[in-house]
């Protein structure tokens, strides 16, 4: 069994329900064990400001999966969810699914790479990551709650649930 750790984000078409159908999807994977979900969190759009605000969560669960196997999982709950891919970088999206972490892996191949690269440095992931996991110690052998405490919360809203 993998620890898993996902990122979800979404700013267009009802972002709450994007996520809320995104952790239906996501507890209905196979060989996968939904573990836990964060508080969902509104966040000020990283990139392009010509865009609304961000719904973030982090989810958590365990799979027997590899980790190819279950970006392809996630990829197509990514596309059910009407997402389009489109060249802008960092644009809107209906929902974004994030494989954050797998397990203690560091992978670094065409389609992935893990620990996701933006991880440290946002925190619209590190704040709900580290309501799942404040022990958690990242590949680097850096405690998350050490990231924690120099980032900036950027204006971040825990919502209520
Ligand atoms: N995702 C992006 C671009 N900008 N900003 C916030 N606040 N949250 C996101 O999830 C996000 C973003 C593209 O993945
Ligand atoms: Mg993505
Ligand atoms: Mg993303």
């Amino acid at each position: 069994m993998y620890r898993v750790y996902l990122g979800l984000g979404a700013n267009l078409n009802s972002p709450k329900a994007q996520l809320d159908n995104a952790v239906m999807a996501l507890k209905k994977l196979p060989n996968c064990e939904f573990i836990a979900v964060s508080h969902y969190y509104a966040s000020k759009p990283m990139g392009p400001q010509d865009q609304p605000d961000y719904i973030n969560a982090v989810a958590c669960i365990d799979t027997t999966l590899a980790p190819q196997q279950l970006l392809d999982l996630t990829q197509a709950i990514e596309l059910e969810h009407g997402r389009v891919r489109k060249a802008e970088r960092w644009g809107p999206r209906t929902l974004d699914i994030d494989l954050l972490l797998f397990d203690e892996q560091m992978i670094n191949t065409e389609r992935l790479t893990v620990p996701h690269y933006g991880l440290t440095e946002r925190e619209f992931v590190v704040f709900p990551l580290l309501e799942l996991a404040p022990e958690l110690i990242l590949p680097s052998g850096i405690s998350l709650q050490a990231i924690a405490n120099k980032l900036p919360l950027n204006n971040l809203q825990q919502l209520p649930l």
